[in-house]
Formats: structure tokens, sequence, C-alpha cells
């Protein structure tokens, strides 16, 4: 694998592709192994990134412009990365991540219009650079990932309210963006029952992880 610290993957879809569930699930695959690894999210992951998660997600009157919502969503994620997933990664630990930057570059790029060279830019200067190992795309359509969301047990946030046409754009950014990084997402179809997509996932990751 020859890398110098832990991997980092990351876990990306549209609303109620199954993510959360598929990563929930490689975590207790991986615990059942006893590899070292911690589970996060974006926005989120450290206390001042989780204030500023409910600062972006919370319905609200006043219109949130998509600068302002780039910007919010990169300043959560420059502190993520650094007090949380790089002190995790280079502790040896692995880094199983609910969203990263191909999130920002799926709704703030694709379906908001902020223009992929800003995008890319920002994405980098949040990051440090850094780069996930592995990132699984779970494709699904977007009115089947909508059906799942009341299982969920909770509302809908201010980005869940968008219509379904943003959703669907979202949808395409992240297939186009699959199709652009062919070697570090992998395109799983999130459809059929969670066990199955499962499979798929333990399949890959101990392809190119050696998990
Ligand atoms: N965002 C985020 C940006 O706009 N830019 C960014 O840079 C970043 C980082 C985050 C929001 O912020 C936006 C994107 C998001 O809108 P969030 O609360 O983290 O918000 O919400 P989501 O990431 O969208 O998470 P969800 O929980 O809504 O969706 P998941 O993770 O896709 O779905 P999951 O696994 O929780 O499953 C949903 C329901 O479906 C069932 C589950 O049991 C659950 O009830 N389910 C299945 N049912 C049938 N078959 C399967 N295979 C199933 N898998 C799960």
């Amino acid at each position: 694998m020859g890398l110098a610290r832990a991997p980092f993957v990351t876990f990306e879809g549209i609303e109620g592709s199954g993510k959360t569930t598929q990563l929930g699930l490689l975590s207790e695959y991986l615990a059942g192994q006893g590899i070292p690894h911690v589970v996060t999210r974006e926005p989120g992951g450290t206390p001042v990134a989780d204030e500023i998660r409910r600062l972006l997600l919370s319905p609200r009157e006043e219109r949130v412009f998509p600068e302002t919502e780039l910007l919010l969503y990169e300043a959560a994620r420059a502190q993520h990365v650094r007090a949380f997933i790089l002190p995790a990664l280079t502790s040896g630990k692995a880094v199983l991540c609910d969203r990263f930057f191909d999130a920002t570059s799926a709704y703030q790029g694709f379906s908001r219009g902020i223009d992929d060279a800003r995008i890319e830019e920002m994405n980098a200067f949040a990051s440090g650079g850094l780069v996930p190992d592995l990132t699984f795309l779970f494709d699904i359509d977007p009115e089947a990932g909508f059906l799942r969301l009341p299982g969920r047990g909770t509302r809908p946030d201010r980005i869940e309210s968008e219509t379904i046409e943003f959703h669907r754009k979202v949808r395409e950014g992240y297939l186009r963006l699959q199709a652009g990084h062919p070697d570090r997402i992998v395109r799983i179809d999130g459809a059929p029952p969670a066990d199955e997509v499962f499979r798929h996932v333990r399949g890959w990751v101990a392809a190119r992880l050696g998990w």
C-alpha cells in the first residue's frame, strides 16, 4: 500500500443514498478485525466545526448565498482536517469520513453553480492538500433516496429541503467527478439492500487497502 499514514476513506452520495449506513457497517467490520480507526463526518467532527454545521443546516428565513455556503463548508473542513483527521491518520488510525470535499464539488460547485476552478482551489486550501485514498460514491435515483429519509427519524435540514431538480444536479455532479477520478472514486449502486451493497464495499477495501 505504501502510505506514510493510515488510510483516509470517504463516503459520498446524495441524501438517502445509504452512505452513513455503509460507513457504520465498515466500522463494525474493522472493529471485528481489530483495525484501529475513527469515524467522523462533514460538516462537523470538532466542536467548532459542529457549530458551523448547525449554522449551515438549520432551516432559516434569511437567504444563504452560495458564496457564504461555500466558505462555511470550507471553514468547517479546515478545522476538521487540522484538529481531527490529520492527528488520527498520523497516529496510525484510519479515518472513515461521511462526506468530504467531493460534496463541495457536487453541491456548491455543480448544483449551486460556483465554477470548478474556484471550488478546486478552495477545497485544496481547506484540506491542506489532503486527498482521500479511497472514496465510495453510493449512487441512487434522488426520488428513491428521498423515500428512505423518513426512516431516519429526523426532519429535513436546509439542504434536504431543496428541490428534486437540485438533487438531480448533485447526482450528476457526483457522476461527473467519478468519471474524472476513476482511480480514487468507486461508484457503487446504492439501490440494493444494505447487506448487498456492503459486500461490494468489503470487496473494494480488501482489494485497495488490504482490509
Ligand atoms: N454538504 C456537505 C454540502 O452541501 N457541501 C459539503 O461540502 C458537505 C460536506 C450534510 C448536508 O450538507 C451538504 C450535503 C448534505 O445535504 P447530513 O446530515 O450529513 O447533511 O446528511 P446526509 O449526509 O445527506 O446523510 P443522510 O443521513 O441524509 O443520508 P445517507 O447517509 O445517504 O443515508 P443513511 O445511510 O442515513 O440512510 C437513510 C435511511 O435509509 C435507510 C437507512 O436505514 C435510513 O433509514 N437505508 C436503506 N434502506 C434500504 N436499502 C438500503 N441499501 C439502505 N441504506 C440505508
